[in-house]
């Protein structure tokens, strides 16, 4: 019995083999963060086989890709990119935004900008509260956090120059942790000014910001290779070291394009919580050819596409809104009206001043000699300016940051007040998920009135990190300013049965005012912390959004009008909560009324983390950087390869 396992799991592990009609365990439907975590830990047993298949190429040669500070530049955002369109934006003066996601083995981790924080326990304990589990709260996800990552700590000079704090309590250094993480080795005086003058405004200094408690100002460890200082993707993690595991199988450039069911026979699968429909095969497309390949699932297929990309691959294959379905030409297998619902996205903004500081990083955005000198510092020596990303100091802001506002109290009773009417307005006529909008909404408002949510990070980039191509050739400080607490529920769904056109994404950017006016908050915060001393000493004034801007309404407009962008950490797509709630996946991440199938992405977080997932920014109009939750989609992914391989024992 186990010699033909053996011999089995031996023949599917020819990778460059086409693997049309074969069988295999588990199928991967995405190569990305989660997906090869999932893969990675399932395939520790030699006796089950394994297939990952992965839209988009292996990337890891590049040096775009492997040098951290050429974070997202160049051919990795324009062809390892989903590069997803939003419509145009009711609340941002009609502008369409674009959502990176990374369309590469490793997914968003390959192209992102390397940040590794983590959220505060509230925001983890309200997915617990949520879903009455314990298990998803703070204190029982800590194991995962420390098991996914191997932490180098920080040496003396991170220590007293970078003003690194470490706890080892909280890190995880482990043989068997992956995600190789560590700090920079080359520190900014802009910074080191800035953590003092947050610290002078009342903010906590010396934070470890994977603590649990990350209110106040720090250094996030960042997801590289500090041995070369090169980028650890998910790929660098969870694959490269294992690639010759014969039981792991990954197919890149491949397209998936439907799951086939076993379907049961009409309306007994709606049945009192009866998961009888099953997934029995996996389609797909390889790059360059027209032909449909296909895989057999023998267990358990894993969708790991992405919070845009998978509810697209369920509502290709018949889960989700009858209606919508049926308007693309899909015809319905299983109501699961809340698939592609819930939508939320981070909104990203910056205040950039012109300063005196004598290093930045403008000198690599404008000349080319910079540039060769600092990548031949990074061949030669692994030392300089691209050994990291250099804008890893950041504070997450509590809400207590309105305290200086005014109306901030009155905003906030507003929103009590409405709870009704946005859960009404965001749930898109799904009554369940009208119920499951109004619980999140009590949750973080109640957050807020207690200080403990986190709707805010201010962050400092040593140099510009704006959209404006034509700005003065000066030295710059941005202080990016990213919304983490959204209320604003938006939803993403198909308009085709075609699996080239892409989705339709409608964040729903700023639809609650608290959303408006907490960014705008920020935005006073990062200008108070510029000039605040010893900050102050180096600030030769503001470029935008620029002085003349100065009442919460004219904060807000300038946001609408230019500078509120999205960051790339969309999440909540295929929610984990109740069913009762409009949740679509149970905690341990199977989709209602399916037997064997589980979500691990970021689609299954039901209310963002105050922290990166794993998303893109917009530096400059030539280049683009990527931040990332990806310590949290990790996680999802170890917890989604622990509950496969404990419930594989028992089948
Ligand atoms: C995958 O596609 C890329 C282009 O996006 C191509 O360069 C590469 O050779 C392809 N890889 C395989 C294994 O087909
Ligand atoms: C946005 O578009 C809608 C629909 O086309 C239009 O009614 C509205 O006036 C536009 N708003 C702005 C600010 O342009
Ligand atoms: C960096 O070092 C790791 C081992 O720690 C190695 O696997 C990797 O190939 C190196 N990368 C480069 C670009 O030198
Ligand atoms: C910007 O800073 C660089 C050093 O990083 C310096 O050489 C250059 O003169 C400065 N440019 C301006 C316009 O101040
Ligand atoms: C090369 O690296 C060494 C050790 O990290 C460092 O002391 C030295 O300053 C670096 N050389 C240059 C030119 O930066
Ligand atoms: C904001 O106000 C609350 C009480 O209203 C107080 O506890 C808190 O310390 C204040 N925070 C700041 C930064 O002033
Ligand atoms: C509720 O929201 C609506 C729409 O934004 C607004 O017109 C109304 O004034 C709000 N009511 C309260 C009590 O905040
Ligand atoms: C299904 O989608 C349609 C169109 O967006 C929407 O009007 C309807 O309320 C949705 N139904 C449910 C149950 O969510
Ligand atoms: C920057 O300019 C200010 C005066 O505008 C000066 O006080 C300060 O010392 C200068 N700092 C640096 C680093 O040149
Ligand atoms: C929030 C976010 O963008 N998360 C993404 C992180 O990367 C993985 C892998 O590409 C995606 O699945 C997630 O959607």
């Amino acid at each position: 019995m186990h010699i033909l396992l053996q011999l089995l799991t031996a023949c599917v592990g020819l990778r460059s083999s086409i693997a049309t009609s074969s069988t295999y365990d588990y199928v991967i439907i995405g190569g990305g963060t989660a997906g090869l975590a999932v893969a990675n830990r399932l395939s520790e047993d030699p006796l089950v086989s394994i297939v990952v298949i992965e839209a988009g190429p292996n990337a890891e040669y590049l040096p775009e890709v492997f040098i951290p500070g050429l974070f997202g530049s160049g051919q990795a955002l324009t062809t390892l990119n989903w590069a997803y369109s939003t419509t145009p934006q009711p609340m941002l003066n009609n502008r369409s935004l674009v959502i990176n996601a990374g369309r590469v083995l490793g997914g968003s981790t390959t192209i992102n900008a390397m940040l590794f924080p983590r959220a505060g326990r509230a925001q983890y304990d309200a997915w617990a509260e949520l879903n009455r589990d314990a298990s998803w709260g703070w204190d029982a996800l800590l194991p995962f956090f420390r098991r996914s990552e191997r932490v180098t700590p920080p040496d003396a000079f991170q220590v007293d120059e970078g003003g690194v704090t470490y706890d080892p309590e909280v890190h995880g250094s482990a043989s068997d942790g992956r995600v190789k993480v560590g700090y920079p080795n080359m520190f900014f005086e802009q910074s080191t000014l800035w953590r003092q003058a947050a610290v002078a405004a009342g903010f906590p200094g010396e934070k470890d910001l994977g603590s649990g408690d990350p209110h106040g100002v720090g250094v996030s460890p960042e997801s590289i290779d500090v041995a070369n200082y090169t980028r650890c993707s998910a790929t660098c993690a969870y694959y490269t070291p294992f690639a010759s595991r014969p039981n792991l199988n990954v197919i890149t450039n491949a397209t998936v394009t439907r799951i086939v069911w076993d379907i049961p026979s009409p309306g007994s699968y709606s049945g009192k919580g009866q998961r009888n429909l099953r997934a029995i095969a996996v389609e797909f497309v390889q790059t360059g050819s027209n032909g449909i390949e296909s895989v057999t699932v023998r267990r358990e297929a894993v969708v790991s596409a992405g919070t845009i990309g998978t509810p697209k691959v369920f509502e290709l294959s018949g889960i989700g809104n009858s209606s919508i379905l049926r308007a693309a030409g899909i015809e319905p297998v299983l109501e699961l009206p809340s698939v592609g619902e819930n939508l939320a996205d981070h909104v990203h903004s910056y205040v950039s001043a012109f300063t005196n500081a004598s290093l930045t990083f403008d000198a690599l955005l404008t000349n080319p000699d910079a540039i060769s000198e600092q990548l031949s510092l990074w061949v030669t020596n692994h030392t300089g300016l691209l050994t990291s990303f250099p804008g890893s100091l950041g504070l997450p802001g509590p809400s207590n940051i309105f305290n200086n506002t005014g109306n901030f109290p009155t905003l906030l009773q507003e929103a009590k007040a409405n709870i009704s009417h946005f859960a009404h307005l965001f749930a898109n006529g799904n009554a369940l998920l009208e119920k499951g909008i109004r619980a999140q909404h009590e949750i973080v408002l109640r957050s807020y009135a207690d200080d403990v949510a986190l709707p805010l990070e201010n962050s400092l980039f040593p140099g510009y990190a704006g959209t404006a191509a034509d700005r003065p050739q000066r030295n710059y400080t941005t202080i990016m300013n990213v919304l983490y607490a959204p209320l604003s529920r938006g939803r993403t769904h198909i308009t085709s049965s075609d699996i080239r056109t892409a989705p339709v994404v409608d964040p729903a950017y700023y639809m609650h005012p608290l959303d408006a006016a907490t960014h705008a908050a920020g935005i006073s915060l990062a200008r108070k912390t510029l000039i605040t001393p010893p900050m102050d000493s180096i600030y030769l004034g503001e470029f935008e959004p620029g002085s003349k801007v100065r009442s919460s309404k004219d904060i807000s407009n300038s946001l609408r009008a230019a500078i509120a962008s999205s960051d790339n950490h969309v999440t909540g797509t295929m929610a984990m909560m109740p069913k009762e709630i409009g949740g679509v996946v149970d905690t341990k991440l199977r989709v209602y009324g399916i037997e064997n199938v589980r979500v691990a992405d970021a689609s299954i977080m039901p209310i963002p983390v105050s922290a990166h997932t794993v998303g893109p920014l917009r530096l400059s109009s030539r280049s683009l950087l990527i931040r990332n939750q990806s310590s949290t989609v990790y996680v999802i992914g170890e917890r989604v390869g622990l509950f496969v391989s404990s419930q594989a024992t028992f089948s």
